[in-house]
């Protein structure tokens, strides 16, 4: 917060579609009515072989019998295009992480779910099915409409190959692992991204904080060792790409300000 500067712009992230950004509260990829479709984007490609993110997010709404769609947590290669998965382009190389709210079919799974999947460019999302022949991980995880803040925290190791996802949903600094995948390779340059998108069913998607730490090896280690979030040390992260504070809402005034997409993004804007 406030994530915008002067210009209405912000120096790390991009940001389009629906999104709108109420300056002391979130960024709103979709409101809660249908036909939303909103994003979030690191403008700069990050490379980095071991690193930390953790975001805040909340996902609620006025229905309480059928919502959605969701929204995704992307670390690909491409960035802001827009498209049917989650707001994003499908065939996407790298990972997507799907908080998916909306039961497409019947599965073996109560929802909302959480996935990943670990694109090639060329596997399409099996919408249709909730990504079930694409899921390389999930949980279930009941992370709509809750008082406490409720968190993801993904580490990647490139050494080990490996991206861990846990999450905070039922209290403060209560930490579940959701998933561990093995063998994952990022993109040498990859971009972190979110966007959602709500159809006939609909939520409001919010980014409230993102926060990004690059680590060192043994931060990685020590961090599995102790199976705990492996503290920032001083020399790690700091300019390495960006870092947005929760502030609070201290002030009573409540500035929103939409972003007006450039005209070029405004043709891209439904598909
Ligand atoms: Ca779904």
């Amino acid at each position: 917060m406030p994530y915008i500067d002067q210009d209405l712009q912000n120096r790390w992230f991009d940001f389009g579609g629906d999104t709108i950004i109420n300056t002391n509260r979130h960024i709103r990829l979709t409101q809660d009515k249908p036909s939303q479709s909103g994003w979030l984007w690191s403008r700069l490609p990050m490379s980095a072989p071991y690193f930390q993110i953790e975001f805040d997010f909340k996902v609620e709404g006025k229905g309480d019998g059928l919502v959605g769609d969701g929204f995704a947590v992307w670390l690909t290669k491409e960035r802001a295009e827009p498209g049917p998965v989650f707001g994003n382009r499908d065939r996407f190389e790298g990972v997507g992480i799907f908080f998916d709210t909306y039961a497409n079919s019947r599965q073996s799974h109560s929802f909302p779910y959480v996935m990943a999947m670990v694109g090639d460019g060329r596997t399409s999302y099996d919408n249709d099915h909730d990504g079930l022949s694409n899921r390389a991980g999930g949980c279930e995880s009941d992370f709509r409409g809750k008082d406490v803040p409720t968190k993801g925290h993904i580490t990647y190791s490139a050494d080990a190959k490996v991206l861990k996802l846990k999450l905070q949903t039922k209290e403060w600094d209560q930490w579940e692992e959701c998933f561990t995948l093995t063998d994952v390779t990022l993109p040498s340059n990859f971009y972190l991204g979110f966007s959602a998108i709500t159809g006939e069913v609909h939520d409001n998607h919010d980014i409230i904080s993102v926060s990004t730490w690059l680590l060192s090896k043994s931060d990685i280690q020590v961090g599995q060792r102790r199976n705990n979030t492996p503290p920032p040390s001083s020399k790690s992260g700091l300019g390495w790409i960006f870092k947005f504070i929760v502030a609070g809402g201290v002030f009573a005034a409540v500035v929103t300000v939409a972003y007006k997409m450039s005209q070029k993004n405004n043709n891209m804007k439904r598909f």
